[in-house]
């Protein structure tokens, strides 16, 4: 019976240390010291025993039991603990690990331009005007002064939609103008922004579909001077109080007298040359076309309602594209529509 006892706490001890999760733990339990355990099976021995062997083998058993459920014990914390620090291990949040950053995205630099000139205008009191880019030929070219014949009403220029060419895409934003002028008395001073289409192959500074700022101003004794003033104004906003500037005669059909404004290179400040060398800013012209204007047509004042004996006014026209690639000092048009992220991020 010693023996037997010896050899329960052998395995029971052997048993227990190999033990890891809490359901074995508790299995070894019920085997060694449950009702129908090992260590029982023993004490129902016991009344075999002499008088004098009973309580020495009593308290044996006793004993064996005793460090059984220490063991027991011990290793029940023991695999507490490690099933504790498993899970924290497994839920282990690192606060050092350096954050994701999310990509922050911007306006495009065509959109910053049209941001920046629409300020300026709202600033000096004009209102931005919107409206169709499917038109009537009639408010494209007839009441800008274009007659039938012009070379630039022609099929190879312009998109048309119909066979007897009366309407089109807008070549321009001025027929917008058209409208303001139809509807509005003077004083009107407006800023029409948008697409605009011409029959062009794309290259580095074609592209069938572009965008354009036209302005327009009209009320009694507008003169040359208020169209020089506005457009000095806007360049030296976007270009610095020390822009050149220097007006050109010109020609347009819905403007008398026109003129096309230029600013002095930046780089070689009007040589032209830059070290010996053609400037590559200006091409060695000295100067950087900006944009056409002029004091509005009478009989474009007329063909709208606006009698010009009473009233006079200016317009202007530029392309957002070109003042785009001024800004970023980008050469190639299509850079502009292609809309890859990788040249958009450097603006
Ligand atoms: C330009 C150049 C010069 C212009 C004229 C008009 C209108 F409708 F008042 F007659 N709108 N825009 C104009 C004048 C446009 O673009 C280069």
């Amino acid at each position: 019976m010693k023996e037997q006892l010896a050899q329960i706490k052998q395995q029971a001890m052997e048993a227990l240390q190999q033990a890891q999760t809490p359901a074995q733990l508790e299995e070894l339990r019920v085997r060694f010291l449950g009702k129908k355990g090992a260590l029982t099976a023993v004490l129902k021995q016991m009344g075999k025993l002499s008088p004098e062997e009973r309580p020495v083998m009593g308290q044996l058993a006793n004993a064996v039991r005793a460090e059984i459920e220490e063991m027991l014990e011990k290793q029940k914390a023991a695999a507490h603990a490690a099933a504790l620090e498993a899970k924290l291990a497994a839920e282990a949040l690192d606060v050092t690990i350096p954050g994701k950053s999310v990509a922050l995205g911007h306006a495009h630099p065509m959109n910053q331009v049209l941001q920046q000139i629409k300020d300026l205008f709202v600033g000096m009191g004009y209102q931005i005007v919107d409206g169709p880019e499917v038109e009537l030929a009639d408010y494209n070219f007839t009441k800008l002064n274009i007659e039938e014949g012009h070379p630039s009403r022609d099929r190879s220029d312009t998109f048309y939609f119909n066979d007897d060419d009366t309407v089109l895409l807008r070549t321009q934003t001025s027929p917008m103008q058209i409208r303001v002028m139809e509807n509005a008395k003077p004083p009107i001073c407006i800023l029409a922004p948008g697409r605009v289409y011409r029959k062009d192959e794309a290259d580095a500074t074609h592209s069938p579909m572009f965008h354009q700022i036209e302005g327009l101003v009209i009320d009694e004794h507008i003169t040359m001077g208020d169209l020089k003033g506005a457009l000095v104004t806007l360049m030296k906003k976007l270009y610095g109080e020390e822009a050149v500037m220097r007006f050109r005669p010109h020609h347009f059909p819905f403007t008398e007298p026109s003129c096309e404004m230029d600013m002095q290179c930046h780089k070689c400040h009007g040589t032209g040359e830059v070290d010996g060398q053609v400037c590559s800013t200006c091409h060695g012209e000295g100067w950087i076309e900006l944009l056409g204007a002029g004091m509005v047509h009478p009989k474009v004042l007329e063909g709208c309602g606006i009698d010009p004996e009473k009233y006079s006014g200016f317009a202007f026209g530029m392309g957002l594209e070109r003042m785009a690639m001024r800004r970023t000092r980008i050469n190639d048009l299509r850079l502009i529509f292609d809309n890859d992220v990788r040249f958009l991020n450097q603006f």
